[in-house]
């Protein structure tokens, strides 16, 4: 099994995360190597990671290559659990990848941009959509040691890289006690750690210059 993917890209993050969680043994194509870029790219077009091959099957889209880690290679950590309980998981997943991780991208890959190409309005736009979704977070986690009750899930892989990047870009009030003790626990869990670690070395490549700390 062979994934595609970068240390400091936070949706390479998203599916470490589940692997580290269950110590799934897979072959890491880091996209810092060429040859890993050229393969990327007869594989998938839109060149977006990360991906999974496995036994001649290519899995896009990180939320789908955790749930195919679930079915064929199933570990001690359930990442969506069974019936009703696996819809407020998936929900949540959705929540962190839509509504902090894009906007977050926004803010991000505006900087990227030629000055005179960026877009204020839709950062602009970005940061009062993170302002909405840190308070709903905050009360929605209430209570929960991890995004969806007791149990580490997918929906905490998301939050895991989603909440880290966010925080950098446009960083959660204090008043969100809540919501910043969940990213502080999500940060202080060993899956979540390692992927971190990883990721240190690049830290130079956050185009809004990564803060000193975390
Ligand atoms: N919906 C995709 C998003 C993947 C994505 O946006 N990945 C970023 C890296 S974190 C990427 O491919 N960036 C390169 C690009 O946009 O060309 C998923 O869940 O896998």
């Amino acid at each position: 099994m062979k994934l595609y993917a970068h240390p400091f890209s936070s949706y390479s993050q998203k599916v470490l995360i589940a692997l580290y969680e269950n110590s799934t043994p897979f072959e890491y194509r880091s996209l810092e190597d060429s040859s890993a870029n050229a393969e990327l790219a007869s594989l998938w077009p839109l060149k977006r990671f990360p991906i999974l091959v496995d036994q001649g099957r290519t899995v896009l889209e990180s939320s789908t290559v955790i749930e195919y880690l679930q079915i064929h290679y199933p570990g001690v950590v359930r990442m969506i659990p069974a019936g009703d309980a696996g819809i407020e998981v998936r929900m949540l997943d959705r929540v962190f990848d839509n509504h902090v991780m894009t906007p977050m991208q926004k803010i991000v890959l505006n900087q990227l941009r030629p000055e005179p190409d960026r877009d204020s309005y839709g950062v602009t736009e970005a940061r009062g959509f993170l302002d909405k979704i840190y308070t709903w977070l905050d009360e929605r986690l209430v209570g929960r040691t991890w995004a969806a009750g007791d149990a580490f899930t997918l929906a905490d892989c998301a939050a895991a890289p989603s909440l880290f990047y966010a925080d950098w870009a446009h960083p959660i009030p204090p008043t969100h006690t809540c919501l910043r003790a969940y990213r502080a626990r999500l940060l202080a869990h060993p899956s979540v750690v390692r992927a971190v670690d990883e990721a240190r070395p690049y830290r130079s490549y956050f185009p809004l210059g990564a803060p000193d700390r975390d």
